[in-house]
């Protein structure tokens, strides 16, 4: 495994050719390709890359809120989704393990919040972040700390865009029966039917799998079995595809037909708040399996 550490990126590659790239700025993963090369994460050519916002596509990191959240004192103030993709995170280091996966980790406290942040949310917390390569899988995993005396209460959520050939032949399965919050038409007590996911329109739906964190959830595109999303102890999946509209008004959604080419399928534990107290820790991963 061959690790090159720059000021601002690291990247692996295993000895059968598969490679993944994570930006310090987010620990955001931007790339990750099969043995052969091909990019299985969607990556706006417009996101920006140099920290002066979040990354539009990869794998965003959303920590302490998931969305906005008025009605939650403690986090109302903070921006959407939080400050974890929009800080600098610090690589510690590697573990191979085994001669052919490498597990990476990054890590982000209180004390390297910019003051503004630490002012918008006062809480002492420690963040370690792994992300691990095998040849058939990637697997993201968020270890959050209370490092203060203070109880907290948060939400993390893994916000994975994935890269598909076309929307309108995508099924996302393993839904089924599931109840969600139609973030579209703002109705919070839909179910789903027993039919596949698809796509006609912008979808922006919170599931809590009626299956649990272990059951797959996979991603289908042109009737070819894509992706497979494993979970552990992350009990939501929010399925979201802008559409023409939402990818318009985004000014880092580029090209602007390129909602046609993604789809973020985004394990998270976002439904309810995890309440942390002095020393508590929670943990929430995601295994994604190629085809
Ligand atoms: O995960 C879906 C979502 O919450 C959508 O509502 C949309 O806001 C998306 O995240 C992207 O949010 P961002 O803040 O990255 O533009």
């Amino acid at each position: 495994v061959t690790i090159s550490d720059g000021s601002s990126r690291v990247t692996a590659v295993l000895p059968t050719g598969e490679s993944v790239e994570i930006l310090l700025f987010g620990a955001t993963v931007l790339s990750w390709k099969d043995a052969s090369g091909d990019e299985k994460l969607w990556l706006s050519e417009g996101a920006k890359l140099d920290g002066t916002k979040a990354v539009r596509g990869g794998i965003p990191l959303v920590f302490p809120v998931f969305g906005t959240a008025p009605d939650h004192e403690a986090t109302s103030k903070l921006p959407q989704h939080g400050f974890a993709r929009n800080s600098r995170w610090e690589f510690l280091g590697k573990s191979e393990t085994s001669s052919n996966s490498v597990k990476l980790d990054f890590g982000l406290s209180s004390e390297n919040l910019d003051d503004a942040a630490r002012q918008l949310w006062p809480y002492k917390f420690g963040l370690l972040y792994s992300v691990t390569l095998a040849p058939e899988s990637l697997s993201t995993a968020l270890v959050v700390t209370n490092e203060g005396d203070v109880p907290f209460e948060c939400q993390t959520l893994l916000h994975t865009y994935f890269k598909i050939k076309d929307i309108a032949s995508v099924q996302v399965t393993g839904l089924e029966d599931s109840p969600f919050h139609d973030k579209v038409d703002g109705v919070k007590d839909k179910t789903q039917s027993s039919d596949p996911i698809t796509f006609s329109g912008e979808t922006d739906r919170v599931y809590t799998p009626v299956k649990g964190p272990g059951h797959p959830v996979i991603i289908t595109d042109g009737g070819v079995e894509k992706f497979r999303v494993v979970r552990d102890n992350l009990d939501d999946v929010v399925v979201w595809n802008p559409w023409v509209d939402k990818a318009a008004g985004m000014g880092d959604f580029q090209p602007k037909d390129g909602w046609k080419n993604m789809v973020c399928v985004e394990a998270g534990a976002v439904s309810s708040w995890q309440k942390l107290e002095k020393g508590d820790a929670f943990e929430g991963a995601q295994t994604i399996y190629l085809h």
